[in-house]
């Protein structure tokens, strides 16, 4: 696949952040967003929005880190080291969505201003477990989803976003548009949940053109992350100013690499592994 350049060792990369929570078990959330962004070669800035206790089996415990201070982290970062570009991912209330919002505002983070954002709207884990609380569901549509350069829901998200149920390609293409006149500049619907299809195939609509992006299906239960690691590496890619369709092509073959490269890890589903890109035999 074609790799994003990268700084002389010594010089400043690109920086790009994540908004996102901790997993204990190192598979998802910052971890995940972290391992993507170094090895394809972005200095990785993180806004932490709550801590998560959970292994390979699930949620146990979730701690959602003060407004205040999720978004303390995206103005000092911003002010400081200056971002490529951002992404959310796990951001527990509705209080951290109206502070990441209102921020973000401050800074020229979202669709229309000098930072992209890509919104990967997380719901709940794997398990099931809830990891945006449902009074939150509002803020995510009508504050969040509209300053979203990007919005990268599952097919779960999705039903809880618009609610729409996607059965096949016709429906994953209303969803993308009902996703668009929330006010996302741009939707990717990710197919990989959809099992009638041989392929993961994604939708990306602009209020113009569908996109349709397919890879193999790659069956592991050793998937973990994936939607995370997918989002990190589109926002890696807008950092390096590619436009949005080109940055969810490198995001679509990096994240099929990682899930073809996944490995077990505890009684669970294991971690989806970008270390393919430097692993050897
Ligand atoms: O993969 C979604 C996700 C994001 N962030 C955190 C998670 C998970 C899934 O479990 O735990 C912290």
């Amino acid at each position: 696949m074609n790799l994003l350049p990268t700084a002389p060792l010594g010089q400043t990369p690109v920086r790009a952040m994540t908004v996102a929570g901790t997993d204990s078990g190192g598979g998802a959330g910052v971890a995940a967003d972290l391992r993507t962004m170094a090895l394809a070669g972005v200095h990785g800035c993180v806004a932490v929005t709550a801590v998560t206790v959970q292994n390979t089996l699930g949620v146990t415990g979730v701690h959602p880190v003060p407004p205040e201070t999720v978004a303390g982290q995206i103005r000092v970062v911003a002010e400081d080291i200056g971002l490529g570009a951002v992404k959310t991912g796990m951001l527990a209330t509705g209080a951290i969505i109206d502070a990441i919002v209102d921020v973000a505002a401050e800074v020229g983070i979202g669709r229309d201003r000098p930072i992209p954002l890509v919104v990967d709207p997380v719901c709940a884990s794997m398990h099931g477990d809830r990891l945006l609380a449902v009074e939150a569901m509002t803020a995510l549509r009508e504050r969040l989803i509209p300053i979203a350069t990007v919005v990268t829901p599952n097919l779960d998200e999705v039903v809880l976003i618009t609610g729409i149920e996607v059965v096949d390609e016709d429906t994953q293409r209303e969803a993308a548009v009902a996703l668009h006149a929330m006010g996302a500049q741009w939707a990717i619907v990710k197919g990989g949940h959809l099992r009638s299809s041989p392929h993961s195939s994604d939708i990306l609509y602009d209020g113009t053109d569908f996109l349709r992006l397919e890879h193999e299906r790659i069956d592991t239960p050793h998937d973990h992350g994936a939607g995370d690691t997918l989002a990190s590496a589109m926002v890696c890619a807008l950092a390096h100013g590619k436009s949005v369709p080109d940055a969810a092509r490198f995001a679509k073959e990096w994240v099929s690499e990682s899930i073809r490269w996944s490995y077990p890890l505890g009684a669970g589903h294991g971690p989806v592994n970008p270390l393919w890109r430097v692993a050897r035999d």
